[in-house]
């Protein structure tokens, strides 16, 4: 047996983490033309956002590879793939979260979708980071939730959100992206962001319905790890937007460090 290795990028996130929590913006390839794409991670970049994530619940087919180089061009940050099926890899990409959705109720999408992907993504060497992708209420009924066939864990349930991250854990993932649903209407509660930060040793990735710094700020002084945007900075201004949640992520960072 080879003794794991964390690759650059992961490494790269890992460390960073570790001072302060970190802001990524997340960009649709379905949604949104490449040199569009390029211009807002650019601006991202420069009003203070840590990486860039590429993905949705729709595939966009071969016009991804198209955003992933554009956005490449134009940031040095990390670009990493956020897939939402087998279609959802890139080469030109830095990295790619290998997301296993635990909770969905069909193991296409715990399993089997992975391993449809895996072959072609170890051929091209890309970086893959074990991630276990858990969708809370009300992300049962967004995209994500809808397509993975998610039996979405309950707000009130931080307890069932830390025993999905627990047996990630044990199984040898190393992150755990808590999902709310594109454009939810209210975002992965903080209770269950501290429980799953306290009882497991994962980093730990918030997204969806995170729509104001306030929201950032919250999430991560309970102890996110990166705060994903994606729908908030569609609608543009996305300078004056990521500016103030990349200033409100460090502020809950310093209190996130000081628990
Ligand atoms: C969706 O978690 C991401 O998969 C981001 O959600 O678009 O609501 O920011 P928003």
């Amino acid at each position: 047996m080879r003794a794991p290795k964390l690759g650059p990028v992961e490494s790269r996130l890992a460390e960073a983490a570790a001072e302060r929590a970190l802001l990524a913006v997340l960009i649709d390839p379905f949604n949104v033309e490449p040199n569009e794409a390029g211009r807002v991670a650019a601006e991202a970049e420069a009003a203070g956002a840590d990486l860039i994530l590429i993905g949705g619940s729709v595939g966009a087919g071969l016009k991804l590879h198209s955003v992933v180089r554009a956005v490449k061009e134009s940031v040095s940050v990390p670009v990493i793939l956020f897939p939402g099926n087998v279609d959802g890899v890139s080469p030109e990409a830095d990295a790619l979260l290998f997301m296993s959705l635990l909770n969905s109720s069909s193991t296409y999408w715990i399993v089997e979708a992975q391993a449809l992907a895996a072959p072609g993504i170890k051929a091209i060497g890309l970086e893959a980071i074990p991630t276990a992708y858990l969708i809370v209420e009300p992300g049962g009924s967004s995209a994500a939730g809808w397509v993975g066939r998610a039996w979405q864990i309950p707000r009130a349930k931080p307890e069932l959100a830390v025993a999905y991250s627990l047996a990630a854990e044990l199984m040898g993932m190393r992150w755990v992206y808590l999902e709310a649903g594109s454009g939810a209407a209210q975002p992965v509660p903080v209770e269950m962001v501290t429980a799953v930060r306290r009882y497991t040793g994962l980093g730990v990735i918030v997204g969806g319905g995170i729509r104001s710094p306030d929201l950032a700020r919250e999430r991560a002084a309970a102890g996110a790890d990166v705060i994903v945007v994606g729908t908030y900075i569609e609608s543009g201004e996305t300078s004056e937007k990521v500016s103030s949640l990349s200033e409100a992520v460090k502020e809950g960072s310093r209190l996130r460090n000081s628990f």
